[in-house]
């Protein structure tokens, strides 16, 4: 049991921050330290029942509302996180352990976009008619109901605007469960609801890990809809658990992502693509570009420049400007990507550059790794086949097109790849025998919030993201009219 600390989060539920019902907490640690700056509450299936009650007796109201009106809704939203700009910033920093430039060019830049790009296509909505000769149908977009957003730690306030967003705007009223890792900018989102005045029970949180808080939410007969976005293999529980009631299920899972590199590219601006690919966040995005595929003809060259590129990355304090790669999220999560790192080691790795960083003292409690460059492993190892998520990247040389997408179609994983050439004819043939549900040809996550983010196999069920968001958190309903 850990004394009181000075930032003790709650839960908001019906439009009221109140305490969690057991005396449970878990503390939040600030990775860059390894210090408790916080507790969240370790809520049970007591509280996901309150917020699930509330969500359901908001709902009729708010899913009355026209598209329009609850643009309004997002705008204000918006708004509001645009006055907290730089606390929603260093808020992430301090949570996650990445970089303030990051958290300001990335976290919340786009969650404030995302709640805006959700108003406008809100405004634009318009029924769809397909006219008989006799008839006029008109497709209904209906709200699905009380909905579970569940949301992971590495794109916290990112990832869970990205589903706040299209579903409270689409009628659907809102139970949340952010990662116990990564509260505090949930906390601040709801502090943001609280302060607009959005009608009580249209947004609730429930803090608390899986078991407690997460598994009852997904069960709960009071929620039609469960959106996930966290790691394949709990993805696979959550799938279990809404399967039972027919639930509307989107999961946005893990990823093992090849970035292709043909000798025709061009070299400098690959290589700095390529590094930002494999380490933004310090590998802890599922986009991230981890297995390496160079084509012999410029491995060697391209070998030495990536490493020279990587070891000239600056690690260190998330608080400062220049700093481009921050802490890893946990304990436990650094020792299990340190343990690929030994892994690779026995699968015949030879490690180019990585380690443990030397850095300032106030800093040797945080959860520390210097990217890390893995060459010489067969590209079916685990080390290249699993998903590490974090700052450890393999290298490996391919003969031609035919064996590169051979490679990179050979994991279990299907979200993303980057192909880097400058014969766009052969970029767009590669992209389209990957099996992921996204390719960047000569850049990466370079983003337009109107096209579907997904992916196939292991990566997940269903899209994210512009119309694909918009379907996923309504109901079509046909009204054929006769006329005479
Ligand atoms: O995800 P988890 P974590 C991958 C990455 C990482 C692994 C675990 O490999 O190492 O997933 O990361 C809640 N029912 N990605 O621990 O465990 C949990 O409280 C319902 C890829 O963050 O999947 C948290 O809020 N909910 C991913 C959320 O699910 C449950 C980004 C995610 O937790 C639950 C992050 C349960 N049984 C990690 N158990 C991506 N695709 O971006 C846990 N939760």
């Amino acid at each position: 049991m850990t004394e009181k600390s000075n930032l003790d989060l709650m839960n908001y539920i019906d439009g009221e921050f109140v305490p969690h019902s057991t005396e449970e907490w878990l503390d939040v640690i600030e990775p860059a330290t390894g210090v408790r700056y916080a507790r969240v509450p370790l809520s049970n299936p007591e509280d996901i029942d309150s917020a699930v009650e509330a969500a359901n007796l908001a709902k009729q109201e708010w899913g009355a509302l026209s598209h329009k009106d609850r643009s309004v809704w997002l705008d204000k939203i918006a708004d509001g996180l645009e006055t907290r700009f730089e606390e929603m910033a260093s808020l992430e920093s301090r949570d996650t352990g990445k970089p303030i430039s990051i958290a300001r060019s990335v976290d919340a830049k786009r969650s404030i976009a995302n709640f805006r790009f959700f108003a406008d296509l809100l405004r634009g909505h318009s029924e769809e008619k397909f006219e008989m000769p006799d008839a006029s149908n008109i497709v209904v977009s209906k709200p699905v109901g009380v909905g579970a957003l569940i949301t992971p730690w590495n794109l916290p306030l990112y990832l869970l605007s990205w589903k706040v967003a299209p579903a409270i705007g689409m009628g659907n009223t809102v139970v949340c469960k952010p990662s116990e890792l990564t509260p505090m900018t949930a906390d601040l989102l709801m502090r943001v609801i609280d302060e607009v005045g959005l009608p009580r029970g249209v947004v609730n949180l429930v803090h608390g890990d899986g078991p407690g808080a997460g598994s009852p939410l997904v069960a709960h007969q009071g929620v039609d809809l469960v959106s996930f976005t966290g790691g394949t293999s709990t993805g696979e529980k959550v799938a279990k658990s809404a399967s039972s009631s027919f639930k509307k299920l989107s999961l946005e899972l893990g990823g093992k992502n090849s970035s292709i590199v043909f000798s025709d590219c061009d070299f400098e601006s690959t290589i700095a693509g390529v590094v930002r690919a494999a380490f933004l966040n310090q590998g802890q995005v599922c986009l991230c570009g981890s297995r390496i595929l160079v084509e012999d003809g410029i491995y060697e060259s391209f070998k030495l420049s990536f490493v020279e590129a990587v070891e000239k990355m600056r690690i260190g304090d998330p608080s400062d400007e220049q700093t481009e790669l921050g802490a890893l999220i946990s304990k436990d999560h650094i020792e299990k990507v340190m343990g690929y790192v030994s892994l690779a080691k026995n699968e015949g790795g030879k490690i180019l550059t990585g380690g443990k960083p030397c850095l300032p003292s106030e800093f040797e409690g945080g959860y520390w790794m210097a990217p890390t460059v893995i060459e010489n492993v067969d590209y079916n190892s685990r080390c290249s086949t699993e998903e590490i998520f974090g700052p450890v990247v393999t290298l490996h040389p391919f003969e031609d097109e035919m064996e590169a997408i051979e490679i990179a179609n050979g994991t279990r994983y299907g979200l993303a790849g980057s192909v880097w050439t400058q014969d766009l004819e052969k970029g767009q043939r590669v992209s389209r025998s990957m099996e992921t549900g996204m390719v960047w040809i000569n850049t990466w996550l370079h983003r337009d919030l109107r096209v579907p983010f997904g992916g196939v196999k292991d990566s997940g069920v269903g899209r994210e993201g512009g119309r694909w968001s918009m379907d996923f958190f309504s109901e079509p309903m046909n009204i054929c009219l006769k006329h005479d």
